[in-house]
Parts: C-alpha cells; structure tokens; sequence
C-alpha cells in the first residue's frame, strides 16, 4: 500500500502527519492511516483533540490519480471522511501546503481549518475531466455559498490561505510553524470546550440560495464559454444544484456520487488525465539526469521586438527576468516597445494586472539597437524572420559579442539549428526554443536539440521553459520540428478536399465541431493569406507551379483579401469583429479553381473531411516518433494540445489515434491512398508495424 500517516501525541493533541511523497496523495496506505489514527485517537482517553497535517510541501494533494481505473484497496475515502466528520474530539486540519480536490475534502471533513499563508487550496478535478467526489460538490456550497462555489469548483483555480480565509473556507491563517500553531489552536478548542464541528450541517447560505435560478445560468453561460465541449461541468453544475435545492445532505451526497461515477467512466476522464501525467513527463529527459548542472539565467536577450520578439521579451519581464531587446533601428524599436507597453495597458484595463505591475514589467525591459547592448545577458534568443542566411548571419554577430558561457537559442519554426550552431564558437550552448504566437500566451514551447548542444544547454532551456510559465517540449532538430511538420499534411488535405466539393465553411464546421478553436481557413485568414503569396510572388514562382492547394488563397490575396489584417479573407469580417461570416464570392472562387483544375466536385461527408485532415497528424507524428524527434508519444500529444489547440478532451492526437484504433486508421489511410494518391498517404512504417503486431502508441511509452 502506497503511502502512510505517523501518529504522534502531543500532550493531549493527536498529531497525524500524512507521508506520501512527494505531494501527499490520497494513496490506499494514507487512507488506512487516516482511518486508523483516528480510531486510535478517539479510543485513547488522554486524547482530547486532533491535528492533521501533511510532510514536506503538500497537505494533501487529492486522490490518487493514477489508482482511477484500478480496484481500490483499504478503506475508502469516503468511509474515511465519514469516520472524522462524525469523531467526538475536534479535528484541526493544519493546511501546511497544496491542498487540492480530496486533499480540500479532507479538510472541509474537519471541524476547524487553519491554514499556511503560502498554502494553496482548490477543486482542480474538472481539469482532469471530475468533480470533487468526496463531498465536496455539497460542503463547499453550504460554507461559502452556492455562486462562489461554482466559480470555485468550475474553474478549478487554486486560491492562496489568505484569499480562502476571505472566503470563509479557513478559519485562521497561521503565520510561523503551522504545526504548532494548529497544536496551539486545537488546546485552545479543548480550553474553551468547543466540540467538533459539522460543515454538512450548515444551512443557511444554501437555503438563502434556493429559487435564486440565475445562479445556475450564469454558471451555464461559464461553462458553455469557457469549457465547450466539456462532459465535467455541467455535472458540476447539478451536483450544486441538489445541494441548494434539498435540505437532505445525503440526497445531495447521493447525486454527487452519481455524477462522479458518470464522469469517472466518461472518456474525457481518461484523456485529461492522460494530459495530466503527460505534462510531467515531457519535462523527463531520459540521458539528461534530474540533477544535470544548470547555466544561470539572471538576464536575457532578445533580437527582433516584432510579433514574436516582442512576445519573448515579455515572457521574461512577466518572470521578473531583466530582459534586453534588439531591433534594426530606432523608429522599430519604438513600434515594438510600443505594443508591449499597449498589450500591458490592456491587461490592467480587464482588471488582469495593476498599474503598478505594468511600470514593474515595463521597469524590466531595455530596448536598444545596438548588438553590443546584448554582451552582458545569460541567454540571448534570436526572433527574427525566418531565412537560414539572415539567422547564420545573426548568431556569428552573437557569439562575436555575447560574454563566454551565454546560451544562444533561436526562436525558428522549423528551419536547421545546427546550422546556426555551427556559426558559432559555441556550438555546444546553442539550441532552438520556439516560442507559440502570441509567445506571451501560447504555453507551449519546443525545445530543439541541436547536434552539438549540450546536456545543461537542454537542461536550463527546458527549466526555463517552466520559469516563463511554458511547458517545454524536446524535439529534435529537424525541419518543422514536431508541430509544424505534422501540420503541413492537415493544412495541406483542407487545400485538397475544397477543391473536391467541400467548401471551407464545412471544413472548419466540422474541424470546430470536433473541438478546435478554429479551423484551418479560420486559422489562415488569422495568421494572413498573404504571406505565403507574397513568399511566392518574391520567389518568382509561375503561377503554374503554385501548389494547387494554395491556388484559392493566392486567388483571394489578387483579390486583396489578406484575411482578418483587412477584413476579408475566406471570410468576410464586419468592421471591429473577430467572427467571420461565410461569403458567397469565396465559395464561387474555389468552384471556379475546381473547374481551372478539370477537378470534378462532389459531396464529401463531415466524416472524411475529419478523417482526412486528421490523419495526416497522426501518420506523420508516427514517424517523427520513430525518427527519434519526439520522445514518445505524449510529447507528440502535448506539443498539439498547447501549440495547436487540439481539444484537451480527446487526450491529443497519437492519444485520440489509439482510442479510434490504429487497424482503423491504417485501413482508412491505404483506402484515401487509393483515391488520392499513395504519395500523400504512405502509411508510416511504425503505424504498420504496431498494427501488425497487435499494438498502440501508448505501448510506447515505456
Ligand atoms: C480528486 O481528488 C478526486 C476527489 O474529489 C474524489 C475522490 C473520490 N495523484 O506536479 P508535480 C505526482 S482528483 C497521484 O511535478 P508540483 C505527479 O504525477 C485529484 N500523483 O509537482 C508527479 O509525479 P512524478 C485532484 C500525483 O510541485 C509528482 O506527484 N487533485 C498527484 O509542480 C509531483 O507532481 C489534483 O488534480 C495525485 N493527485 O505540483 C492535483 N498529484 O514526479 C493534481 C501529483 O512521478 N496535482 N502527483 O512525475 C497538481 O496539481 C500538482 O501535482 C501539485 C504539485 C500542485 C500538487
């Protein structure tokens, strides 16, 4: 059994230390040593109160994640709950740390709650696609009410001890060694006779919250918005409701109990969590050791203060890392100094930041146009356009001016790190970090490991990755990297089937319906359709050697429909909108390029439009696997989840891909290829071997 609690008297006070490194856990042994201290407890005379608290950083960091799905060993946590919400003696959970989903019900299970000023507390569970099984869906409600209840639990963000003593989900905060202080304040309940106390037995916020229906709207309209496509939330939802609704705890008890299990056999609960261990183990490199010696970033560089250096340097100052930027001259300087200092004004106009935190961040960041500027920064990251020339150029500048031992990294989407590498003097501390647009929010980063960077390179890029709040994946150094080179066959089939029958509007209808926040056209007319042409028009490509799928949107761009840049695009965009609107002209367009091509058009259903832009991800994410650049299988899931926005609910694609079972997409990638060309559908070698030999991606894991 996994874990245990220690037992210790105090004079007159039980102390039980939960000890499930390294956050505690709900694991089976815990739940035996929770059920038999207190038993102990209550069964010794001497014993009057009892503290609970947990070793090292956490009080309790929930259930056992990885036991879901399993058979449960030793008593349950809810016969746990029950034996302490009923004990005779007060219990004092002493909130020494992170106090999550169970690791809370435990807590809300005593009668008295003090608390860490560090120590987190939350209802994290609709993250891993739950809800608080263990009562907490019904405590939670009756202590702080319902409306902030929902916010609480539908959200799942974690409040530091001060903002939940304000809540009133703590009674005291403790400043100074909490287990004393709990032993001290549970004497003092003993001294003053109080008894324990049952949060189950409250009533009046709930019966102030009955026939207040908005509640629950509202909570709807959250939910729809922010969490679309979710199974967890409005399972939330009703578990809240029959707590406002019933003044029976145990008829509440008994609708949350069937929700969990609705959620708990839900696919979605499966998928989340597969992200939830996922996200670890990206950060788990298996030949760079956990304690690889770290180069010491206090200050960084940036070159390039366009969209996505501008976005880098704001990564940094948001981190509090004192960050320089380069641009070409003064009047690009001032533009991009510019942006930063109105997308900062913005976020403290929502309310998302002070005034006080702009000057702050602004405070962080120097701009110059001199390279020189850059010699004294720990890490220095190039941002500007993609052309391997302009980069090699850039990086011999670099390490010309950069102080011996600085990190060089360049920001490239796809193009050969190495080569950059090589320019230097200093190949060994040069990698890629490509940073997401907007950088300052896409969470993902990919890492590039270039020939010759070394184990700390990787190690402090990777670590880095985490200080700015990114989670960082490995890739190797290859073109496109992991995500941009899985997005070339789906961007590229969206082309194809368009000019096959569908129109745009049905390819992102059904890309949306699946969970994206976008679809491929929706995403073009984002990034602009005129770069590519513009790319073309420079190369001086004929227009009768532009790929045909790029043919509708070089049409559009002779048209000056650039995308949402200037309103028009695939879509039309009403003046100051985001949302596009359907245009007839583009649909006429397509038809006419169809025609251009002697393409015969025909119906396709949503079915193979999924399929067929979908595919593509996971034949190619099969062989950048088995190329070795991704690790495994879940860095591959992670990379689309941040990066791309593939819906979290469905696990990520190489996940998605073994739910639908790999025989199936083989068969269906032999059948396209059949109809469409064998080039384009090549299964990938491994694809074949695991589906011969009976197997899944998730049988790579290791
Ligand atoms: C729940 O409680 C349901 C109940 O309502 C109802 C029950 C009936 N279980 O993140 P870290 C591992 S659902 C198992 O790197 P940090 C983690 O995998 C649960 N393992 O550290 C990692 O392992 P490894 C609701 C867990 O300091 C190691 O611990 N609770 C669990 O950056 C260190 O984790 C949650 O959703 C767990 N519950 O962050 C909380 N938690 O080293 C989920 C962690 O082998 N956890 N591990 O890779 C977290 O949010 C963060 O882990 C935490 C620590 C903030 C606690």
């Amino acid at each position: 059994m996994k874990g245990t609690v220690h037992y210790e008297a105090r004079g007159n006070v039980a102390l039980l230390t939960i000890d499930n490194p390294p956050v505690n856990p709900l694991s089976s042994g815990v739940r035996a040593g929770l059920d038999e201290g207190v038993k102990k407890a209550l069964a010794d005379d001497a014993i009057e109160a009892i503290v609970l608290t947990g070793a090292g950083r956490a009080f309790i960091a929930g259930a056992d994640i990885s036991e879901f799905g399993g058979e449960a060993k030793g008593p349950s946590l809810g016969e746990c709950l029950e034996l302490m919400e009923n004990s005779s003696k007060p219990i004092v959970a002493a909130i020494n740390g992170t106090a999550f989903g169970g690791g809370l019900e435990v807590a809300l299970c005593c009668g008295y709650r003090v608390a860490a000023p560090s120590a987190p507390v939350g209802l994290p569970e609709v993250k891993l696609g739950l809800l608080p099984g263990a009562g907490g869906t019904q405590r939670l409600p009756r202590l702080i009410g319902a409306e902030k209840a929902l916010q609480f639990i539908l959200t799942g963000e974690p409040c530091p001890g001060p903002q939940a003593k304000a809540l009133g989900i703590v009674d005291e905060i403790i400043e100074g060694d909490i287990v004393e202080g709990g032993i001290a304040y549970a004497q003092n309940l003993v001294k003053e006779g109080a008894g324990n106390r049952k949060v189950r037995d409250l009533t009046d916020k709930v019966e102030a919250d009955r026939g207040r229906d908005e509640i629950f709207t509202a909570a709807r309209k959250l939910a729809a918005q922010r969490m679309r496509g979710q199974f967890a939330p409005e399972m939330i939802i009703q578990c809240v409701e029959a707590a406002v609704n019933s003044d029976d705890f145990d008829a509440g008890m008994a609708v949350e109990r069937d929700r969990f299990v609705k959620c708990l056999n839900h696919p979605q609960r499966q998928a989340m969590i597969h992200i939830f261990f996922a996200e670890r183990e990206v950060a788990k490199i298996p030949d760079i050791p956990r304690d690889t010696e770290l180069h010491d970033i206090q200050t960084a560089g940036v070159v390039g203060c366009g969209t996505m250096g501008g976005g880098i340097t704001m990564c940094f100052a948001n981190a509090g890392i004192p960050v320089t930027v380069l641009e070409m001259d003064e009047e690009a300087l001032k533009r991009g100094l510019g942006v930063i200092k109105r997308n900062y004004d913005i976020q403290a106009s929502r309310g998302r930041m002070s005034e006080a935190d702009v000057d702050k961040r602004m405070a962080l960041i120097t701009g110059t146009t001199k390279h020189e500027d850059l010699g004294q920064a720990d890490i220095i990251i190039e941002a500007i356009y993609e052309n391997i020339d302009v980069k090699v150029e850039t990086f011999k500048k670099l390490d010309a001016i950069a102080k011996p031992g600085a990190m060089l990294a360049s920001n490239t989407s796809g193009l050969d790190v190495d080569k950059m590498a090589d320019a230097t003097s200093r190949p060994e501390l040069v990698c890629g970090m490509h940073f997401f647009s907007p950088a300052n929010i896409m969470r993902l980063l990919e890492v590039v490991r270039g020939a010759k960077s070394s184990k700390s390179t990787i190690a402090t890029a990777m670590q880095l990755g985490k200080r700015l709040s990114k989670i960082a994946v490995l890739s190797g150094n290859a073109p496109g990297f992991i995500g941009n080179r899985m997005l070339a066959g789906y961007t590229g089939q969206a082309g194809e089937i368009i000019l096959q029958g569908a129109t745009p509007y049905q390819v992102d209808s059904v890309i949306q319906g699946f969970g994206m926040p976008m679809g491929p056209f929706q995403m073009a007319d984002l990034v602009g359709l005129d770069l590519g042409w513009r790319a073309r028009k420079l190369a001086g490509m004929k227009p009768e050697d532009v790929p045909i799928t790029a043919r509708v949107a070089d049409k559009l761009c002779e048209l000056e429909r650039f995308g949402q840049k200037n309103n028009r695009g695939y879509y039309i965009y009403p003046e100051g909108s985001r949302a596009g609107q359907p245009d007839p002209e583009v649909v006429e367009i397509v038809e006419q390029t169809s025609t251009e091509l002697g393409m015969s058009r025909r119906a396709i259903s949503d079915e193979e439009v999924l399929k067929r832009c979908l595919y593509p991800l996971i034949n190619e994410g099969a062989r950048i696997l088995e190329e070795g650049i991704a690790l495994r299988p879940c860095d591959i899931d992670i990379v689309y989840i941040n990066g791309y926005g593939f819906p979290a609910t469905v696990g990520g694609p190489m996940f998605w891909a073994d739910q639908q079972g790999l025989d199936n997409i083989l068969a269906d990638i032999k059948r396209f290829g059949e109809e469409y060309g064998e080039a384009k559908w090549k299964p990938a070698p491994l694809l074949e071997k695991l589906v011969a030999e009976g197997k899944n991606f998730a049988s790579l894991q290791g």
